[in-house]
């Protein structure tokens, strides 16, 4: 997407997005800081989720999928122009791994892209593999298993260091389907010895994420199943290793924002990933189903990192971790990237000084007063401002679609390509 085309679709429509910024903007406080604080804040796109989704039922290919990583990278970079907020790429190995790493790296720079934590994957078997993972990875019965796991996700660490990443993601699928089929202790035990190894191999500047899940694809127990026992973990690990929010990894109803909360007064939040859900782990587009739930989890995050004098830009990982069954995945993207800011710009205008007040007086009627005024507000305008500061486009999916972008991916690629990943 050249600068040229975004900036001729800014002109065609700068009237009309003047109009509701200043409306919008009257109101602000301090509005060059909320600016400024969205203009710095990306969030990282996942390389497994630039192709169509699928099911256990089936997946219907969408067209003109990347077919390597070098097309995956390209399809971030059409995203980060368009909306000048999706700056790194996150890659989940084997699934992507960086052959030539120098090359790798220069053609992401070239967008102004970066690479983001490294995920390993030991949910799956993988081609040349001795051994399966069937019963489970780091938690294994079998210490031949556990060494496997343990040197694929060494390895990963290593493909992250060329690339300049700093954290290694880890997600286990280790758990059981039925009573009886594991002893719970020492299935931690195991994945807590496994981890030490893994940890023991982290560099100096490097963090491990270690992310919960409490079902599927064992559907009775799993392991690592919830921030406590993630917590656990990480705690006992040590410094260098902290919990990792997947938004979709937990019981219907349960109070997110709350959790987010305490790890982060722990300062053992590692950051999210994004994603909506209604019953599981759904993995659709951000602020899709409940963007209430959204925003009061950024409220928390707002006060939590201002506590702790943290950057919001870069004091904890952010990264969208979804996937797109029925939708064009550059365009879910983009919509969720969006659907992250907006809620973060509206926690951003929470008057945090009236809400100690309110909370101090016990005036509850005053507190939600406080949080929904912030969160009905319609801040649209002030992330297309700090978009079209930043260069990029006033509506970057307006400008996606009159582009033609994927019509002319499908004429590069072909129809039937298929993207690795979820
Ligand atoms: C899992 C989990 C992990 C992701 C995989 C693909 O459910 O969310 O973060 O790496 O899916
Ligand atoms: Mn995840
Ligand atoms: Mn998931």
């Amino acid at each position: 997407m050249e600068q040229q085309k975004i900036d001729e679709f800014n002109h065609q429509h700068i009237k009309d997005h003047q109009r509701k910024f200043n409306f919008v903007a009257e109101d602000v406080a301090k509005l060059d800081d909320v600016l400024q604080k969205l203009q710095a804040f990306n969030i990282a796109i996942p390389s497994w989720a630039l192709g169509t989704g699928g099911t256990r039922f089936g997946r219907f290919s969408g067209g003109g999928e990347p077919r390597n990583l070098e097309e995956k990278i390209s399809d971030v970079g059409m995203i980060h122009a368009l909306n000048r907020s999706s700056n790194s790429i996150s890659l989940h190995i084997p699934w992507d791994i960086p052959e030539n790493a120098t090359a790798i790296k220069a053609h992401a720079a070239q967008y102004g892209l970066h690479f983001d934590a490294v995920n390993s994957n030991t949910f799956q078997d993988q081609k040349d593999a001795k051994l399966s993972y069937k019963f489970g990875s780091l938690h294994h019965t079998d210490k031949a298993v556990r060494d496997q796991a343990i040197a694929h996700n060494i390895e990963v660490i290593k493909y992250g260091v060329e690339l300049g990443s700093n954290a290694l993601s880890v997600w286990l699928s280790d758990g059981s389907n039925f009573p009886g089929q594991l002893n719970f202790r020492k299935a931690f035990q195991n994945t807590l010895d496994s981890l030490q190894q893994i940890y023991a191999a982290l560099p100096d500047d490097w963090k491990v994420w270690i992310e919960y899940k409490p079902f599927e694809p064992n559907f009775y127990s799993t392991t690592i199943g919830d921030w406590g026992q993630s917590h656990l973990l990480a705690s006992k690990l040590g410094k260098k290793a902290l919990t990792l929010v997947d938004l979709g990894h937990h019981l219907p109803n349960t109070n997110i924002e709350q959790i987010v909360s305490l790890l982060l007064m722990e300062q053992k939040l590692a950051g999210f990933h994004f994603n909506d859900s209604k019953y599981g782990d759904d993995d659709l587009t951000v602020g899709s189903i409940n963007p209430y739930q959204l925003f009061l989890i950024f409220n928390e995050l707002v006060e939590g990192m201002d506590a702790r004098g943290l950057n919001h830009a870069t004091g904890i990982g952010w990264m969208i971790d979804a996937s797109h069954n029925v939708k064009d995945p550059i365009e879910d993207l983009i919509q969720s990237v969006e659907a992250i800011k907006i809620a973060y710009a509206q926690a951003l205008l929470v008057d945090t000084k009236a809400l100690v007040d309110a909370q101090n007086d016990n005036d509850v009627a005053k507190a939600q007063e406080i949080l929904q005024t912030a969160y009905r507000t319609d801040v649209r305008p002030l992330l297309a401002e700090a978009r079209l500061r930043a260069g990029g486009a006033l509506s970057p999916i307006a400008l996606y679609r009159e582009g033609a972008v994927r019509a002319n991916l499908i004429k590069q690629r072909g129809e039937k390509t298929q993207a690795t990943g979820l």
